[in-house]
């Protein structure tokens, strides 16, 4: 009796853990890191334009609360002015990228995604990449720009190696333009301290108002990419090291 008792235990414990792992194995969420030099991606191409969307997936917040009209926007069809939350294509709805018609005003609206580290280890370094895709020009250079909230320590450039910046091209009349006007970004960033396993980063783009007058253009980003970037080995470092005495005794000859 006993021993039944304790075989059912064992084949419930079985059971319960072959269920835990499926249904982790089974988490599709772009939300973990969970190791090394392994991209976590997001392409915005199952983006409808809609509150919905982003509510589905808690590791997004977007601080720009108007979805009206929303839905997709053409920018190979008429131009309309709506200033909106859109999901941007270019006669493709299989080729989406997330953006907006920003108001014109100085409120900055942030894309936030936010990343936990499950590798089992610090991570010193990550390197992100993104698009920024303008559809339509106006009087105002709008703004794109990133940074990043490491442990929820606030928001920082600090460390990033690379350009963060896209400013839109501006024209009159407001206009869409004749083809997606996509700019690559690629940044390192060197955090002021290691984020450790469990701990969450923040990755942010902020939409922001940029020079002259008139509307903002129709502006997104897409391709994003993050991935954790081990720190250089000591033997790395040591080599590295040796390179700059040397170049320093080359130079005192
Ligand atoms: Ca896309
Ligand atoms: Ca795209």
């Amino acid at each position: 009796m006993a021993g039944s008792r304790f075989f059912c235990g064992y084949v419930l414990s079985v059971m319960a853990f072959c269920w835990v792992s499926l249904s982790f194995n089974a988490k599709t969420s772009n939300a973990d890191i969970t190791s090394f030099m392994t991209p976590v991606t997001e392409n915005f191409n199952t983006f409808d334009g809609t509150a919905a969307w982003l509510a589905d997936r808690p590791q997004y917040s977007w601080s720009y609360t108007s979805f009206t009209p929303g839905g997709l926007y053409n920018g190979a069809g008429s131009y309309a002015t709506n200033n909106s939350t859109y999901g941007l294509h270019f006669n493709d709805t299989s080729e989406i990228a997330f953006g907006a018609k920003r108001p014109s005003s100085t409120t900055n609206y942030f894309f936030n995604w936010t990343l936990t580290n499950l590798t089992g280890q610090s991570i010193n370094s990550f390197r992100v990449a993104w698009d920024v895709e303008q559809y339509s020009q106006a009087g105002r250079a709008t703004e794109i720009s990133f940074n990043y909230n490491p442990n929820s320590t606030g928001f920082t450039t600090f460390g990033i190696v690379g350009d963060n910046l896209v400013t839109a091209v501006t024209g009159s009349p407001d206009s869409n333009l004749g083809s997606v006007l996509v700019t690559n970004r690629l940044v390192t960033i060197n955090l002021a301290a290691p984020l450790l396993d469990g701990q969450s980063i923040l990755f942010g783009w902020r939409f922001g108002q940029g020079a002259g007058a008139g509307a903002n253009a129709h502006m997104g980003i897409d391709n994003l990419s993050v991935m954790a970037v081990p720190e250089p080995s000591v033997g790395f470092l040591g080599l590295l090291a040796l390179t700059c005495i040397a170049g320093v005794s080359r130079r005192r000859r």
